[in-house]
């Protein structure tokens, strides 16, 4: 997967480190600063070993309020652009909107990270035309209602079916299989069992022949199994990391980028050695 002139996701798993500009992941209140706030905590995670951020100016937890176009432009924009002159890292665009998506590519963004899977209209016709690489999530309903009642038949199964159905649309529209990742969307219209089923059995996704990024990193999932609040969910977030790398993931999306890249590479070590001769 070539992102930003980077094979990423290829010989390693590429960890994609989380970088939210909304106002309130600004700890001093004010917002004027955020520009430089991205920009720090961009360089800390290039030290750390990040491979590409993802840049989000919209929450997308569960319940969370939706952003008018304007004002996620007016988030996204300036960190992007302040990222891409000072350091030389891919970035990612965390949005579903088609506006924000093709500004963002404009300012130097070479994945479109879609918790919508470009269903939005215009958005699969934007990323077709940028040129860059795209990653398809599945979700169950919108974040406003999603884990109200999440219900499925056989989730494995429909979470396949739906991120096949969006690969072959995409490749319709003129987004080459080579620019394509796609995600089972933990957390979104799923409940703890979902998750659950769609970590073990993850390795199907696979088949379908697009690299797999998987988003654990302090999800609910821990609060819900362990109880433990969000600042506390580090070591859970590591384990389940791993689970993913060992099932298939290519793409880790993580909050922790050093201690995530630790695991990562000391699992890979392990699995990567040369047999002694039986
Ligand atoms: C995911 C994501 C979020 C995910 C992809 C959170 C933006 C919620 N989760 N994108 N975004 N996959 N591709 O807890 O799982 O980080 S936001």
């Amino acid at each position: 997967m070539l992102i930003s002139g980077r094979e990423l996701g290829a010989d390693r798993t590429a960890i994609m480190g989380v970088l939210n500009v909304t106002p309130d992941s600004f700890s001093d209140g004010g917002f004027f600063a955020a520009p430089d706030q991205a920009l720090a905590q961009a360089e800390k995670m290039q030290r750390d070993g990040a491979d590409i951020i993802d840049v989000g100016g919209e929450s997308t937890r569960p319940g969370a309020e939706p952003v008018s176009v304007q004002e996620e432009l007016d988030r996204v924009l300036p960190a992007i652009e302040r990222i891409t002159r000072h350091i030389d890292i891919p970035l990612s665009i965390d949005s579903w909107k088609p506006q924000v998506m093709r500004a963002a590519v404009e300012a130097g963004a070479g994945l479109i990270n879609d918790v919508n899977a470009l269903q939005a209209p215009g958005a699969i016709e934007v990323a077709s035309e940028s040129g860059v690489a795209v990653c398809l999530m599945h979700k169950q309903g919108d974040p406003q209602t999603m884990q109200k009642n999440p219900s499925y038949d056989n989730v494995i199964a429909e979470v396949k079916a739906f991120l096949s159905g969006r690969i072959q649309t995409c490749i319709q529209a003129g987004i080459g299989p080579e620019r394509i990742i796609i995600d089972p969307g933990f957390g979104f219209g799923k409940t703890l069992e979902h998750n659950y089923i769609l970590l073990k059995n993850m390795a199907q996704l696979t088949d379908l022949g697009a690299p797999v990024l998987a988003g654990l990193s302090r999800k609910s999932m821990i609060q819900k199994e362990l109880g433990l609040p969000v600042d506390e969910r580090l070591s859970a977030s590591l384990s389940l990391a791993l689970i993913a790398v060992a099932n298939g993931a290519r793409f880790l999306r993580v909050h922790d980028v050093k201690e995530t890249v630790e695991a990562v590479r000391m699992y890979e070590a392990v699995m990567n050695v040369e047999q002694e001769k039986p």
